[in-house]
């Protein structure tokens, strides 16, 4: 059950941030409409959202997920794999030593929150162009401490391992084909994005309710065999900066 959010709101400058989709401009009123809604869904699932102000001079810092990894006994600041986004752990850490012992990872460690899956006690952690061996390496030790068990997965195609593979239900995750019999993942049940629906594999289990991207009707029936709620949001301005649902809170 989560209880608590961290969030921040998407700065004025959020469509000069990293991206590589060709999905074009995204437009600010309507990001903060957008963010608002989500804000507004975690609160009704029972979640505590704390909404950090917007920081002008990081344009991707309102995708907090990728400044921290916060498991039930620890936070973990990360140390981002862009260049660009380094700055946005500082403003992060003080707010998480509200509620967990704060760890960090070290340069020349790199590691992107988005490549880091909880599943119970076992976190995989994607291995990506934002993610490095021995980032992965520092956050497995560390997780090791607090009784957690990890392995690192390869990403291959699309920014995170979390752009890939979600965990919908307890023992249920949502990949995409490319990751439909990676030997990683064949215990737990698999259910798999047709490939023009890729995008709704950043799927968000808040509470036993999942929050899925508005318009992958294909990726909706198949979650609907989960007979759990299904609320969709518009994400139509975070996507086109390579954003997803997960990337827009911590958890915890
Ligand atoms: C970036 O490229 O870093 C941002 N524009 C998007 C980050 C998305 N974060 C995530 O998937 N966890």
């Amino acid at each position: 059950m989560f209880t608590k959010a961290i969030t921040r709101t998407p700065c004025s400058r959020f469509s000069q941030g990293l991206t590589t989709s060709s999905l074009g401009a995204p437009d600010h009123a309507l990001m903060l409409r957008q963010h608002a809604l989500y804000l507004e869904t975690l609160e009704r699932l029972g979640v505590k959202v704390e909404n950090l102000p917007a920081e002008e001079a990081f344009p991707d810092a309102h995708f907090v997920e990728d400044t921290a990894v916060v498991t039930p006994e620890v936070a973990i600041i990360t140390n981002p794999g862009a260049e660009s986004r380094r700055g946005e752990t500082a403003t992060i850490a003080p707010v998480l030593a509200r509620y967990r012992s704060i760890e960090q990872i070290e340069t020349p460690g790199t590691v992107d929150g988005g490549d880091v899956l909880m599943a119970g006690d076992h976190f995989f952690i994607g291995l990506s162009e934002r993610t490095n061996p021995e980032g992965a390496a520092q956050l497995g030790a560390i997780l090791e401490r607090y009784g957690k068990s990890w392995q690192t997965v390869e990403v291959a195609a699309g920014l995170h391992f979390k752009s890939s593979v979600n965990l919908v239900a307890e023992q249920t995750l949502l990949v995409s084909e490319d990751f439909a019999e990676h030997p990683a993942l064949v215990d737990y049940e698999r259910i798999v994005l047709d490939r023009d629906e890729e995008y709704a594999g950043n799927t968000l289990l808040v509470n036993g309710t999942l929050i899925m991207p508005a318009g992958f009707p294909k990726t909706r029936e198949k979650l609907a065999a989960l007979e759990m709620e299904i609320v969709e949001l518009e994400m139509t301005e975070t996507r086109k900066m390579d954003g997803g649902l997960t990337c827009l809170s911590l958890r915890f």
